[in-house]
């Protein structure tokens, strides 16, 4: 129905693996894979396929997971099953509720579920080969929409994420590039990747979430957390952390992710972006707590764009999978330059139809009327764009 031609001038690369989408973290665990097929099922039935470069990607190697994480940690995940766990480790079964999570993180959270490992390394392979076609310049933009595991630590699993793929990937980049900006859109705050660069300023964390210590996961990243303390560190000032309340709406979370990017990538000059497209943001999120739409989650990933830097876009959370498969089939549209020309009407015939009835057969559903007030006043927003221009005059030149 659609004709989708390819972009003119600069090459997208798209990295997917079936392998990813049918591990189940359990039943009732908000975090479901299969929402990474609601999203091919979109992409391919809209056609957006033929105007990239498509790759199946590959396990990332068990070496290629060290660069960042600890031997016995990817050791641990290699081996550790359902079964095996309690012989592992007895003084996990503690009771009928199931294991504690003091061995490497692992919990309600962070479950050890059958094909752990291939998981893992297969959504981690695919943000590796992106980052290396945007090294090699044999891609503009490279997309994966299962990565962005944001919160996974050099030992330790966390908030539904086991292996970093975005701290493997940025490690790709600094291969060949100097400066590195990491965006982080999902709600909550991206605290695996600041850690891990925090003591430098090759890479620059910016990230845009729901900040409510001791009470809403991770619990870190107030407006004042922005990077070592000590004067000689070079990582200080280069982490950005823009804490909000609940409900902030698709105007407000525009006007202050321009106010701050904009000024972020003049001082900054990044030569690669890493942009974490986490679509728990928007609202009607089983777990989030935002109020954006599809086209307010989308603006900021056609924002980053316009700056015309090489970017690597990921995935994240996201746990109502049919917004979710909306939100990055209007993100892929934008990245391809075709979201003017897709009909929001969702294809005729395409698998999975049935799953999009509830809001309508829309790429557009209204998301933002629900019972989440927008507790971020004019005041609050205009408090951390001045916060953020008086870091940033620290690093200039
Ligand atoms: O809030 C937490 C930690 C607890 C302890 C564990 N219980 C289950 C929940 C409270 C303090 N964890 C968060 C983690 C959010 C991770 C977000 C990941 C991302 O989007 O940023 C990137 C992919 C949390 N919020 C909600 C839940 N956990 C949750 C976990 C479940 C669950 C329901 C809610 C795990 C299993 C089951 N239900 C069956
Ligand atoms: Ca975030
Ligand atoms: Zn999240």
């Amino acid at each position: 129905e659609n004709e989708i031609s390819r972009p003119k001038g600069y090459t997208v690369s798209w990295h997917h693996n079936p392998a990813v989408e049918n591990h189940h973290f359990g039943q009732t665990h908000p975090m479901k894979p299969w929402r990474l097929t609601l999203t091919k099922s979109l992409v391919l039935s809209y056609g957006m396929h033929t105007a990239m470069d498509t790759y199946i990607s590959r396990p990332a190697s068990r070496d290629e997971i060290a660069e960042f994480h600890k031997d016995e940690y990817v050791e641990f995940l290699n081996v550790v099953t359902p079964q095996n766990i309690y012989e592992m480790y007895p003084e996990l079964a503690t009771g009928p509720q199931g294991y504690t999570s003091s061995i490497f993180g692992v919990g309600e959270d962070c479950p050890i579920f059958d094909g752990l490992y291939d998981f893992c390394s297969n959504y981690a392979g695919a943000s590796i080969d992106a980052a290396r076609k945007l090294v090699n310049h044999q891609s503009d933009i490279a997309i994966n929409w299962s990565g962005g595991l944001h919160h996974a630590k050099k030992a330790e699993a966390s908030g539904f994420c086991y292996v970093n793929d975005i701290v493997l990937a940025i490690l790709q980049l600094l291969r060949y590039h100097p400066r590195v900006l990491y965006i982080d859109i999902d709600v909550h705050h991206g605290d695996g990747v600041e850690q891990a660069f925090w003591s430098t300023d090759r890479v620059m964390c910016v990230s845009f979430h729901k900040y409510d210590k001791e009470v809403f996961f991770p619990g870190t990243g107030p407006l004042d957390s922005t990077g070592p303390l000590h004067p000689d560190n070079p990582g200080k000032n280069y982490t950005i952390n823009v804490p909000l309340n609940d409900g902030i709406d698709d105007e407000g979370y525009a006007y202050l992710f321009q106010n701050v990017i904009e000024p972020t990538i003049k001082v900054y000059r990044p030569t690669a972006i890493v942009l974490q497209c986490g679509a728990d943001s928007l609202g009607h999120d089983r777990l989030g707590c935002f109020n954006l739409n599809i086209r307010g989650h989308g603006n900021c990933v056609s924002f980053v764009k316009s700056f015309h830097i090489p970017m690597l876009v990921v995935g994240g959370g996201g746990y109502t999978p049919r917004n979710v498969a909306r939100a990055w089939a209007h993100e892929t549209s934008i990245l391809i330059g075709a979201d003017k020309t897709l009909n929001p009407a969702l294809p005729e015939h395409m698998p999975y139809r049935e799953a999009f009835r509830r809001e309508g057969l829309t790429l557009f559903p209204n998301l933002s009327g629900w019972r989440k007030e927008n507790m971020n006043t004019r005041a609050d927003i205009e408090r951390i764009i001045r916060h953020v221009r008086e870091q940033l005059s620290y690093i200039r030149g």
